[in-house]
């Protein structure tokens, strides 16, 4: 059924006569003649081919001509007529909201703006504000669009999908035909950011859980609704897909729409050497489920090791998995405390004293707290002697305080010129200093790489924050030569973080693999402003697995003891070079 294909033919030639500045109501009536298209329920090709074209509602001599000739030859003569008028780039622009034809036009000829991003630059420089009947507002309400629109089209980053997973998860518990139920696909392989969620769910009544499912009150949009599986759109433009199973298949449809894709034809190829069928509904020999019901039963089936999730990208962990092994990564129990996290007397939101109960909570053996350097105006950055005095504040609280040894730490910002935000002398006082970049993010490859390398050999730091800048979703990090920056930081020992920050998740999970390739230590952050946010440190973890990275080399999972020596003697060697 080709009735969308020829819709948006349609309506792309309703777009060009408009930018053509044809009549109006000639316009209207392809736009028209478009929906019916569009929702027509038999295929427009089986009536062209009939000469029954004229009976969808809006379509007459000249409309229906044009799709026949279209269906026949793949193109229709007045729309190559159009195109060869009008430039691609005002058709572009013309989609977005708030530029009609009119607006395009003048985009284009007047500006030479070509792509969305021109015209993104030309507001910025308040070229297009100043052109005829544009101004300020306008153009601020075009940037906006261009934003959303980007936003929209984008992956989602996980931390938004999680929520939106999480709410159709609890909202569709309460349906009582749901037996198990869990999201899938590269949310469960903690994947930084979703194409769409994938929900799975087992029950014996799967017609009860559909009807549930399609009246969830989180759903704008229903795209596809069938038996056994459903696909949505949520209110914050979210595409959910839902797959219900029989309780038998639970195991191998989970293992099935987890993926990775590259992983399943894996294992569909181990399957058919063994002489039997893979699919979602079970290990299959002959007529014969031999597994199904559990994901560890069908890899049991298969002679196979269960991997966890975040490993199942093809990169090595079925040939471990064969082995009867699975990666030695580290784990959320392995973690001992946290090394980056912020008060209210920087840009936090809570006490010392609240951040310690947080962490106590958390069970952990440490937490720095790591207020930021006085160049950080913006987060209200604190200056030397306001730092020292924050630490003797916490040296007060270790003296009475059992359990958690809180670390006298500062995030010390790296300037433009290189040097970092805070003398040597102080820097060799802390027990732990972050250093991380926060400004001049366009500089160049070359210059962000000596930034950080420089950061990195400086004897008085011993962990360099989020060290990419990257804000997913928002901005890409800086340029950096990561090679040089990993054998740097191989070289002198000092630790690079992965931020636990679901927007952040910096550094990656290539690069962290590259880091574990070189024997880098890695220190997995939250970078907490706030008690709550201690928790997201399972994100960080996750990442650090999809990376492979081994317990060995995370430095929050020493113990208080092994820290508290690993940091000393660096704190040492600060002191000699200042000294
Ligand atoms: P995404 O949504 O782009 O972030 O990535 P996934 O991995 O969630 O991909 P998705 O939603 O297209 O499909 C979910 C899982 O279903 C995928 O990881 C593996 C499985 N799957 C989907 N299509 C196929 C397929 O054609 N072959 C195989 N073997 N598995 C598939
Ligand atoms: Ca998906
Ligand atoms: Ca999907
Ligand atoms: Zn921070």
């Amino acid at each position: 059924m080709r009735n969308a294909e020829i819709a948006s033919v349609l309506n792309e030639l309703a777009d060009l006569m408009e930018l053509h500045g044809e009549d109006r109501y000639r316009i209207a009536r392809y736009r028209n003649a478009a929906a019916s298209v569009e929702h027509y329920t038999e295929p427009v090709e089986d009536l062209a081919r009939e000469g029954r074209l004229q009976e969808i509602r809006g379509v007459g001599e000249s409309i229906g001509g044009k799709i026949a000739q279209y269906l026949e030859t793949g193109r229709i003569s007045a729309l190559d007529a159009l195109r060869r008028k009008i430039s691609p780039a005002a058709v572009t622009l013309m989609n977005l909201p708030g530029i009609g034809p009119k607006r395009a036009l003048l985009f284009t000829e007047r500006l030479n703006v070509k792509t969305i991003a021109d015209l993104e630059r030309a507001i910025e420089s308040g070229e297009v504000a100043a052109l005829p009947r544009v101004g300020e507002k306008t153009a601020a309400h075009i940037l906006e669009e261009i934003r959303r629109l980007r936003g929209r089209s984008a992956r989602l980053p996980r931390g938004v999908a999680r929520s939106v997973a999480e709410e159709v998860v609890r909202e569709l518990k309460r349906c009582k035909a749901v037996r198990q139920c869990t999201p899938a696909g590269s949310l469960r392989r903690m994947k930084e950011s979703v194409g769409d969620i994938d929900i799975l769910v087992s029950s014996a009544e799967p017609g009860a859980v559909m009807d549930a499912f399609v009246r969830l009150p989180s759903i704008r949009e229903v795209l596809a609704a069938g038996e056994t599986r459903a696909s949505v759109v949520t209110h914050a433009d979210v595409q959910v897909d839902l797959r219900v199973v029989s309780p038998a298949s639970y195991g191998a449809a989970l293992q099935y729409f987890t993926g990775s894709k590259a992983h399943n034809v894996k294992l569909r190829t181990i399957a058919s050497g063994m002489g039997y069928k893979l699919n979602e509904y079970g290990v299959w020999e002959g007529d014969r489920r031999i597994a199904g019901r559990t994901e560890e039963g069908v890899y049991r089936a298969l002679g196979l090791t269960w991997q966890p999730p975040e490993v199942r990208e093809d990169t090595g962990e079925v040939e471990l998995a064969i082995k009867g092994r699975t990666p030695s990564i580290v784990a959320l129990d392995d973690i001992h405390g946290d090394l980056h996290a912020h008060t209210r007397l920087s840009d936090g939101a809570d006490t010392v004293e609240e951040m310690v109960h947080a962490a106590t909570r958390a069970g952990y053996a440490y937490l720095a707290i790591t207020d930021h350097s006085q160049a950080l105006g913006v987060a209200r950055g604190l200056t030397e002697d306001e730092l020292r005095a924050e630490h003797a504040l916490i040296r007060r609280l270790n003296e009475t305080a059992k359990g958690v040894r809180v670390l006298c730490g500062v995030e010390v910002d790296i300037r433009v010129n290189r040097k970092l935000d805070c003398s040597d002398a102080f820097l060799s006082e802390c027990d732990v200093v972050v250093a991380s970049i926060h400004s001049a993010f366009q500089r160049g490859r070359a210059e962000q790489t000596a930034r950080l390398v420089a950061a990195i050999e400086h004897p008085g730091v011993d962990i360099i924050g989020h060290p990419t800048g990257r804000m997913l979703g928002k901005r890409l990090g800086y340029e950096i030569d990561l090679g040089a920056v990993l054998d740097a930081a191989a070289r002198t020992g000092t630790a690079l973080e992965v931020s636990a920050q679901p927007e952040r998740l910096d550094l990656n999970d290539d690069a962290i693999r590259a880091a574990v390739a070189r024997g880098v230590m890695l220190a997995i952050n939250t970078d907490a402003h706030h008690r709550d946010q201690l928790a997201l440190m399972r994100f960080g973890v996750a990442t650090a697995r999809r990376g492979w990275a081994p317990r060995q080399l995370v430095l929050n999972t020493k113990s208080r003891d092994q820290i508290v020596r690993w940091l000393r003697e660096r704190r040492a060697r600060a002191r000699v070079s200042v000294a």
